[in-house]
């Protein structure tokens, strides 16, 4: 059930977008790992009024992730190294899924492995349950930089990238999406390999990897050492890899995530090239960003004369 506000947009502004064959009621979608695993963000806005939420990567295991400290803030964002925390997905399956759907939010449901052999169980479990249509779409993380130090970051390499995910894609029907990495100068061919593999869509991008030292103890401050740095601090960055991926793949989707705090920088990410957003990072200070964005990029286009908020995609790119 909502108690947040619901919402409407400014008359005029037609904010639907399509993302391959996802058609989604607006551009706004709660990033991987910052809307939890259910309903957590229902009480603070109507769910079902941005465009989907992502959940938190799931394993076929449960996983307690990694050890404390997890998440910091750092200048203009934060860090975190959290380590992949979460039910399993049988459990998701019965207690997060459920309550997310009661919501009327549309959910993207995103995985993790360790090992290709690790996707495709997880594929297999999700594509042979009886998933409700509201699931639109599955994100492959395939960019964590959080388990072991960032051994396990398949996108890094277009091969293990495209190994990945044509196993998922001969378990999992629906549409996949792979989420990439800024953490290599290999992201746009990693793209390129993820949708010649059946990627219908790329995620750009998860965080940057980095390290905050704690000046009192003189030692790594989050748990783990290593963390991943997202916000504001990492908006150009986001807004680079969605520009030259736009640049090299014009017919690919691509859904930017990456320091949006507001509709301008929302709006940045569609000019660079996105079909869509997600919003982060802002919803740990703000539960209600993603709404509160949501609204931003409405005023936006209709105080700038856009009838269609998917015109704006890829406009950057005009010579
Ligand atoms: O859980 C995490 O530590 C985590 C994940 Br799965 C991810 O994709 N990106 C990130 O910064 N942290």
């Amino acid at each position: 059930m909502t108690r947040g506000r619901t919402r409407s947009g400014p008359a005029g502004v037609d904010r639907a977008v399509q993302i391959g064959t996802v058609t989604l009621p607006s551009p706004i979608l709660c990033a991987s790992g910052t809307a939890g695993h259910g309903d957590e963000l229902g009480r603070y806005f109507d769910l079902g009024s941005i465009g989907a939420v992502v959940v938190k990567s799931l394993s076929v295991e449960a996983w307690a992730g990694n050890p404390p400290p997890r998440v910091h803030q750092t200048p203009a964002g934060m860090i975190n190294s959290v380590g992949l925390q979460g039910p399993g997905i049988d459990s998701w399956l019965h207690h997060g899924l459920p309550a997310l759907v009661a919501t009327r939010a549309r959910v993207v449901v995103s995985i993790w492995g360790r090992s290709v052999e690790e996707f495709a169980e997880a594929a297999e479990e999700l594509g042979g349950a009886d998933l409700p249509p509201e699931v639109v779409a599955l994100e492959v993380n395939l960019s964590c930089p959080n388990l072991d130090g960032g051994s396990h970051l398949f996108a890094h390499d277009p091969g293990a990238t495209a190994d990945v995910l044509r196993e998922v894609r001969a378990r999992w029907e629906r549409p996949t999406w792979a989420k990439l990495s800024p953490n290599t100068e290999r992201l746009v061919e990693v793209a390129g390999a993820a949708g010649a593999a059946g990627a219908e869509a790329v995620t750009l991008v998860n965080t940057v990897m980095g390290m905050v030292i704690d000046t009192g103890t003189r030692r790594p401050l989050l748990g783990a050492g290593r963390g991943g740095l997202s916000g504001p601090a990492i908006h150009p960055i986001a807004v680079r890899a969605v520009f030259d991926c736009r640049a090299a793949h014009p017919t690919l989707p691509i859904v930017g995530v990456g320091g949006v705090a507001s509709g301008a920088t929302a709006v940045e990410l569609l000019l660079a090239g996105a079909s869509a957003v997600q919003v982060g990072t802002a919803t740990f200070a703000e539960p209600a960003a993603a709404a509160r964005i949501d609204d931003e990029v409405l005023s936006w286009c209709r105080d700038h004369g856009v009838s269609r908020v998917s015109d704006l995609t890829g406009q950057a790119h005009r010579p």
